[in-house]
């Protein structure tokens, strides 16, 4: 039985705002860990090829329009839907490294104004993650980097209002970093605190869920 025979795999999730280098970090440090022998794979969410995921995506490229609550479901149902995969690649042993989970979710919605505790209970039961790193950046410094896409959200004002979200939803447990270093440097830390969480998973810390 491979479940019971090899140590479970960690789940890590990178968050930030727009434009903080979330995307480029999760591809490098799944790049490290692949070449140091591990079980790895990338995720994220929204995970845009399911039929869920679809919706999603023409909603964020304003093809579509969606009621604010409606569109969060969505989200949150594009993680649901995803659950098993995940508890089943976890408890086999590949660690996941997901750029962008249930405080994303968490966080735009109720930067629009939804109650934060409404937003938080479609994640009840989603598998919590070992290990959450922030990416951190001021929404100025972010809008400056060679500027935001075309996508609904990505705009000052509203990423602006994200950050604070994100502030209200941060715990102690979660490892901010500077993401005005250098990439190296940035990739440097971020491997540090993803090798230190896959220890402790290795050594049996068990599987939990979110907002219990
Ligand atoms: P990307 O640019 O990273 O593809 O994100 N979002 C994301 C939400 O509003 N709720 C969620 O649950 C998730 C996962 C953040 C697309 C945008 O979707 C937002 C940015």
């Amino acid at each position: 039985n491979k479940e019971s025979s090899s140590p479970r795999g960690a789940l890590i999730v990178l968050e930030g705002l727009d434009r903080c280098g979330k995307t480029s970090q999760s591809g490098r440090l799944y790049k490290y860990l692949l070449e140091q022998g591990h079980s790895v794979e990338s995720w994220r969410f929204p995970d845009r090829n399911t039929g869920v995921g679809q919706m999603i995506s023409s909603y964020l490229t304003n093809e579509s329009q969606l009621e604010d609550h409606a569109i969060h479901l969505l989200f949150s149902a594009n993680r649901w839907e995803k659950r098993s995969l995940m508890e089943e690649k976890l408890k086999t042993g590949t660690t996941l490294i997901v750029d962008r989970y249930s405080y994303s979710g968490v966080a735009f919605s109720s930067a629009k104004g939804l109650d934060i505790g409404w937003c938080k209970a479609p994640e009840i039961g989603l598998l919590a993650p070992d290990l959450v790193v922030y990416l951190d950046i001021s929404p100025e410094k972010a809008a400056e980097r060679g500027g935001y896409g075309d996508e609904r959200y990505e705009q000052l004002e509203f990423q602006k209002k994200v950050a604070g979200s994100y502030l209200a939803l941060r715990d102690s447990s979660w490892k901010v970093i500077d993401a005005t270093l250098s990439i190296v440097d940035i990739e440097k830390k971020l491997r540090e605190v993803v090798l230190d969480c896959m220890m402790t998973c290795h050594k049996g810390k068990p599987l939990s869920q979110l907002w219990r």
